[in-house]
């Protein structure tokens, strides 16, 4: 997992690049509602392999199947450990962050909506379970990946140059996919049939670091390129559960690892919530990207 998160970000730094400082604190956003019910899928998404780091809301309602250690199947959502109660029934209980496992690198470190730096993201789930039931609780979320540090405000024009590299990135991603895929099902066979054609389309844009008038000029020559990535990872994202909408939990493991690398990213995302309800619809999403209203089509989430 790590390693192709490694991939991802190495691939998003390169993409994705953006200037950086490091000497305040990013300010608090307004954070989306999370409504999960469902269990983590791991989707073929590098990104999204990592979303197990963020889920903060399985539920916890497995039985239990081994009568001698009642805990041994019963899952807890991250932050939550389970205990056995006197009557030997398994409780989810807050876990004591002090009981996380030992943290080496800054690269563990999380930041929170809270602007504090949470030692990992064990221990930030671990806070905020202590805070279950108060609003403060609520609005706090995993923000990003690694310390807390100064993003600069995105501007306008920034703004509007993100999703061209964004979109970019998305194809790059899907076809690196289907090049390493061989026997990896990294990708299904309806996916891998899309993807060939871009694969093996002459005038595909090769992933490198280019100017924005050339990702500009390819949007709109080979458009017809980036329809099938931007409703690929929408589906990747929605997962949990899987109603055509993003929640912020859905959309953390392809943004926490995103914004300290690309400043915009908070900004972007907000405004694809077109009807402000919190969560990210299909066509508020492929919008966001550029993609027409009658290429928005369900049936290409497959
Ligand atoms: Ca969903
Ligand atoms: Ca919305």
């Amino acid at each position: 997992m790590r390693v192709w998160l490694f991939f991802v970000l190495c691939l998003a730094g390169k993409a994705l690049a953006a200037p950086q400082q490091q000497d305040a604190l990013p300010e608090e956003e307004e954070v989306i509602e999370d409504v999960v019910t469902e269990e983590t899928v791991i989707g073929a998404n590098p990104v999204q392999v990592e979303v197990g780091e963020f889920d903060e809301a399985i539920d916890e309602e497995e039985e239990p199947t081994t009568p001698e250690n009642p805990c041994l199947n019963h899952h807890c959502k991250h932050g939550k450990v389970c205990e056995l109660d006197e009557t030997n029934t398994p409780m989810c209980v807050c876990q004591d962050p002090s009981t996380c496992p030992a943290t080496v690198g800054e690269f563990e470190k999380v930041c929170g909506t809270d602007n504090k730096t949470y030692s990992s993201s064990c221990h930030f789930f671990a806070t905020k379970c202590t805070l279950e039931g108060t609003k403060k609780g609520h609005k706090l979320h995993l923000d990003y990946i690694g310390p807390c540090k100064f993003i600069p405000p995105c501007v306008d024009s920034e703004l509007t140059e993100f999703p061209l590299r964004m979109r970019d990135w998305l194809k790059n991603v899907l076809v690196s996919l289907y090049e390493r895929d061989e026997d990896n099902n990294l990708l299904n066979e309806k996916q891998k049939m899309r993807v060939k054609k871009i694969h093996e389309n002459e005038k595909r844009l090769e992933a490198g670091d280019h100017p924005m008038e050339l990702l500009a000029r390819d949007f709109e020559k080979n458009y017809n390129m980036y329809i099938f990535p931007v409703h690929w990872q929408f589906g990747q994202l929605d997962q949990h559960p899987i109603d055509g909408y993003l929640s912020h939990t859905e959309l953390s493991p392809l943004r926490a690892p995103l914004i300290p690398m690309e400043h915009c990213t908070t900004r972007f995302f907000e405004e694809c919530d077109l009807d402000n309800d919190k969560y990210i619809a299909l066509d508020e999403w492929a919008k966001c990207f550029g993609i027409k209203d009658q290429d928005v089509d369900q049936n290409m989430i497959i």
